[in-house]
Formats: C-alpha cells, sequence, structure tokens
C-alpha cells in the first residue's frame, strides 16, 4: 500500500537559555521562561522545549556539601504526586501559561522522590512533559546517563561535572508516547476498534510519536534506537554541554569546536538512524565562569538542521515540522529497525567497557 504522506504539521520550538547564575533569583529565571513561552506563542508554537535543568544553575559541576543546598535546588515527587514540581511556586505558572496559550513543554528538572513507605528519596535528573490538551503531565524521562564523577577531580584546575555524585540514574527506560492534540484529525484506537485494521495502516497516523533524552543520553545510539523501535516521531533533548576545561587538551577555541562538531554529530545522527525529527535546547553562555557550547537546532528525519540558533543566549528556534517526512525514512529500504539483526548483537546486552581482542603473534 503506498504510503499516507498527507501532512502532519505541528509549530515547535526549542527554547534556548543563555547562563542561570549561581546568583540568580528563581523568580527571574522562571520570567525568562514564560518570556519563551508568550513569544513562542506570538509565532504559533504548539510545544516548546526548555533545556536540562532549566530551573536552576547547573549545579553539577559545583562540590556542595551543604545537604541543605542541595536540596534547595530539587523538586518534591512521590507516588501521590509524581510531577509535584508543576506544583511549585516555579512550576505551577508554567502549566497555567501552557493552558493560556494551549502549549506543550518538555521541562528539565532535578526530581528527589521520597518513598512514602520509608522516607527514603532518590534524585534524578529529570524531564517531564505537559500536555495542554490532556491538562497534565503526560510522561516523564530520567536521565540514563550520567556523566562524570563521584568524586571531585584532583587536577586543581579541573572544571568538575558531578552528576554521578547528585543523581541516580534513571530506572524508567525510554518510554515513548503520545501527545494528544498536536496535529489535526490524528488517528486514535477508536476510530480502528478491536480486531480492525492491521497496525500497517494505523502507522503515521496517529497522534505524534514523542521521546525524551537529557543531554549526555543523545552520545548513545542505544538510547535513540529505544525510542526508534517503537515508531518515535520527534525526540526531545534538552543539554548543559561544557565548551571546554582546563584539564583537557587543545586550546579553549579547538575544544569548543570539538564539543559543538560531536553535539551535532550526535543529534543528527540519531534523527537520521530513526527517522525521526529532534529537537535539541541548551543552557549556554558563560554560567558561574564556565562556558557551555549553544546550537540549540531543530533536525529532520534525514538528520539536516532546519532551524538553529545563532546566540550564546536567550533565543527561541522555532519551525514548523511535518511529522508524515518520518515515513520515508522508516519505509525506505535502509528501515533500520526492521532490518536489525539481533542474533549477531549478543554483546551488546552482554558487555560493558571495551575488552580488547588477543595481541597477534610474530610467526
Ligand atoms: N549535562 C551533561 O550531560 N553534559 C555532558 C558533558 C559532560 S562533561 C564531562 C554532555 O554529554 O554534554
Amino acid at each position: 500500500m503506498a504510503p499516507d504522506r498527507t501532512p502532519r504539521l505541528v509549530t515547535v520550538a526549542a527554547a534556548q537559555l543563555g547562563p542561570n547564575n549561581k546568583d540568580a533569583p528563581r523568580e527571574a529565571i522562571l520570567a525568562r521562561l514564560l518570556k519563551h513561552m508568550d513569544d513562542a506563542a506570538a509565532q504559533g508554537v504548539r510545544l516548546i522545549a526548555f533545556p536540562e535543568l532549566a530551573l536552576t544553575t547547573f549545579f553539577p559541576v559545583m562540590l556542595l556539601r551543604d545537604a541543605d543546598e542541595v536540596a534547595g535546588y530539587f523538586e518534591p515527587a512521590s507516588a501521590s504526586r509524581p510531577y509535584g514540581v508543576l506544583e511549585t511556586p516555579h512550576g505551577r505558572p508554567l502549566v497555567d501559561k501552557a493552558n493560556a496559550l494551549g502549549m506543550d513543554f518538555y521541562l528539565g528538572y532535578a526530581e528527589r522522590w521520597v518513598d512514602a513507605d520509608d522516607g527514603t528519596s532518590t534524585d534524578y535528573n529529570t524531564t517531564l512533559y505537559y500536555s495542554a490538551a490532556a491538562g497534565r503531565a503526560v510522561a516523564k524521562y530520567r536521565k540514563v546517563h550520567l556523566p562524570g564523577t563521584v568524586e571531585p577531580l584532583a587536577d586543581p584546575r579541573a572544571y568538575q561535572q558531578l552528576e554521578k555524585r547528585y543523581f541516580t540514574p534513571g530506572n524508567l527506560g525510554f518510554p515513548a508516547f503520545r501527545a494528544p492534540g498536536l496535529v489535526e484529525g490524528a488517528l486514535k484506537a477508536d476510530d480502528v476498534g478491536v480486531g480492525g485494521a492491521g497496525q500497517g495502516s494505523t502507522e503515521g497516523k496517529g497522534d505524534p510519536i514523542l521521546g525524551m533524552l537529557i543531554c549526555n543520553d543523545r552520545r548513545w545510539p542505544e538510547a535513540w534506537r529505544s525510542y526508534g523501535l517503537q515508531g518515535v516521531e520527534l525526540v526531545i533533548e534538552g543539554y548543559n554541554t561544557t565548551a571546554w576545561a582546563p584539564q583537557y587538551d587543545g586550546t579553549p577555541e579547538q575544544q569548543t569546536a570539538d564539543a559543538d562538531f560531536h553535539h551535532r554529530l550526535s543529534c543528527q545522527a540519531g534523527s537520521y538512524h530513526n527517522a525521526a525529527w529532534s529537537i535539541n535546547v541548551g543552557k549556554c553562555g558563560e554560567e558561574n565562569g564556565q562556558w557551555m557550547i549553544g546550537g540549540s537546532m531543530i533536525i529532520d528525519p534525514n538528520g539536516r538542521v532546519v532551524a538553529e540558533s545563532k546566540t550564546l543566549d536567550d533565543e527561541l528556534v522555532v519551525a514548523t515540522i511535518d511529522l508524515s517526512l518520518c515515513r520515508k525514512g522508516k519505509e525506505r529500504v535502509f528501515n533500520f529497525e526492521k532490518h536489525r539483526r539481533l542474533d549477531q548483537y549478543g554483546i551488546i546486552l552482554e558487555q560493558v567497557g571495551a575488552k580488547e581482542i588477543p595481541l597477534l603473534s610474530r610467526s
């Protein structure tokens, strides 16, 4: 059957942030997020994405020994309030604005999950997806690949990256989800009925299939593929990426060029390999004396950048994307999901860390 190429359009935005310095009041940061939403609405945006840990400074670069100070960076969550951040003074206004504008949002934040039974807590680097049509958050993702170290590097010149100290690796896997109300005329399960049309005939016709990643995750093909195997059409990824650090080789300019290149390479390849759009959005510029890359981008399912930021400051990057363009990549000869050879990939699930194969002998 010929693939259905009826356009499925949605206007989306990457809401890049300049620095959130340590001394920046929470209200001032929130005001910048809300301004982004107003500016986005003026351009017809229906989905806006904010960076990783958007509500605060990127505290994992700091060695904080005071538990109360650390706690101040985290948002509450529990079984009865899984999206507690949306009830806080810095979350509720985002919900109110989203509802008023009919705009979905992706928000990165630090989540402190408290177990109601024993009162213990677990900290995650988290993002949620709020659906204005649903009137609630419909998805949560916790960062799986935490970079850096638990203990600070000994080198006195070093810039630290202590995510392994502050967070537990995500435990939710890579759960794709559908976002209601974003595209016109989306096919619903009710339309198909029990035992109705086969799976193939519904593909690419329903509400958009989304997946979320956080920063370092974008460098892992496994993360993207986990979404690709669920038919993902749009991956959203927020980041804080160090531009350069004194302990590494190369001038700041050389290191920044490499950091920017590897960011682009990862995001463009992830989109191409899974025939999905992606929104990649950073917090950037000089934050607390350390530089982070910009390069917020919206990428098409071919891996091409269709819109990108030009500054290292607050900047809105907007594009109207057609989700039907994913069909070409998902159905063409390569179809990287369909032609996988599981019988040959055992090593990928069995091993962490490279084990060099044996040396050759002289004879
Ligand atoms: N935030 C985050 O995950 N940053 C990492 C860089 C860590 S530098 C050791 C990234 O992959 O961009």
